[in-house]
């Protein structure tokens, strides 16, 4: 699905790693019945590897691409610092909802301000996050797997 965030990660690491694939969007309001076949959860993205084995959900493919494909590692080998993306990134996701809840509670012409005002308040302190780290990318000089999960 084009506008998908999730399926987004999926793509930023198949264009960063340069993995060549095809693209087969869903329609999510008409899902056929061979992609429910293959998507547990009926969400998107999936990947379908040539051997034909299935990954679904966004961090477990990109995962799975990285680890798998040869190139530049997007994820750090010290394991101390990748625990310390997955955090972030975990703080990071309770973003989405908040984000989420406020633009359909705009939508539905309701009071959204409260949901909006937590949204900002939590999207200042990545930037502050960001600026302490001193570097332009939140996994350090280079873009890395953190930076395109976010
Ligand atoms: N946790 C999943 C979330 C994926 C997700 O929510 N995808 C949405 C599109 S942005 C979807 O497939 N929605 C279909 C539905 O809710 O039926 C992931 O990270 O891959």
């Amino acid at each position: 699905m084009r506008f998908c965030p999730y399926v987004q990660r999926t793509l930023l690491v198949l264009a960063a790693k340069g993995i060549k694939f095809e693209t087969i969007n869903i329609n999510l309001r008409s899902k056929p019945e061979w992609f429910l076949k293959k998507a547990p959860f009926g969400l998107v993205p999936v990947l379908e590897t040539s051997k034909g084995d299935i990954i679904y959900e966004s961090l477990i493919t990109s995962d799975y691409l990285d680890e798998v494909y040869p190139g530049k590692k997007l994820t750090p080998s010290d394991p101390l610092q990748k625990a310390k993306q997955k955090m972030l990134l975990e703080h990071f996701s309770k973003l989405y909802p908040l984000m989420y809840n406020a633009l359909m509670a705009t939508r539905k012409g309701q009071d959204a301000s409260e949901l909006k005002a937590e949204f900002i308040t939590k999207i200042i302190e990545f930037e502050e996050i960001l600026a302490n780290k001193n570097t332009p990318y939140f996994g350090g000089e280079l873009v890395s797997m953190i930076d395109y999960m976010m």
